[in-house]
C-alpha cells in the first residue's frame, strides 16, 4: 500500500529554500514578485511556506504552521527556462489549472535535485 492509501501521514519527499515567483493564475499573466520560499514536496503536492527563517524541516507538519499555498502535481508540467527570467537555474512549473510558477536557486546542484525529484513525482502520477 502507498503511504497515503492507509490514511497515514503522506511521505515527506523533500524540503528546502528556493526563490519563487508566481507568473500566471488560471492562465492569466501576473506581475513577477520573487521571494524566498520554504518549499516542501509531500505526497502529490508542492507546498509553499512564507517566512523561511522561521521554518525547520519539521515545521511543515499539520498544525505547526500555515502554508501560503500549495500545488497539486497531478498533470503538472515542468520545464527548464532561460527566457522567462534573467536569473540562472530557473524552471517553470505549470499546473493543470493554469497556475505557473518559476523556481530558482543560485546553487546548480540544489535546483537540479528539485527538478529531478518533482519530475519523478509528476511521472509517477502520469502512470497511475
Ligand atoms: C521585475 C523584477 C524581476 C524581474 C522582472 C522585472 O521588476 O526586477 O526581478 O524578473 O523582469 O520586471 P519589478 O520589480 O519592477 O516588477 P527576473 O529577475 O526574473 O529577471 P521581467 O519583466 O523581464 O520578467
Amino acid at each position: 500500500t502507498s503511504p497515503e492509501s492507509d490514511g497515514s501521514t503522506p511521505e515527506l519527499e523533500k524540503a528546502g529554500l528556493l526563490n519563487k515567483t508566481k507568473i500566471a493564475e488560471g492562465g492569466r499573466k501576473l506581475r513577477k514578485n520573487w521571494s524566498p520560499s520554504w518549499v516542501v514536496l509531500v505526497g502529490n503536492s508542492l507546498v509553499f511556506f512564507k517566512d523561511p527563517k522561521s521554518q525547520t524541516p519539521s515545521s511543515w507538519k499539520p498544525g505547526n504552521s500555515c502554508p501560503e499555498s500549495s500545488v497539486d502535481l497531478r498533470g503538472a508540467q515542468l520545464q527548464w527556462t532561460n527566457d522567462l527570467s534573467s536569473k540562472k537555474n530557473v524552471f517553470k512549473l505549470r499546473t493543470v489549472t493554469g497556475n505557473e510558477f518559476l523556481l530558482q536557486s543560485e546553487t546548480d546542484s540544489v535546483i537540479r535535485e528539485w527538478f529531478n525529484t518533482i519530475h519523478k513525482v509528476i511521472d509517477k502520477l502520469d502512470r497511475e
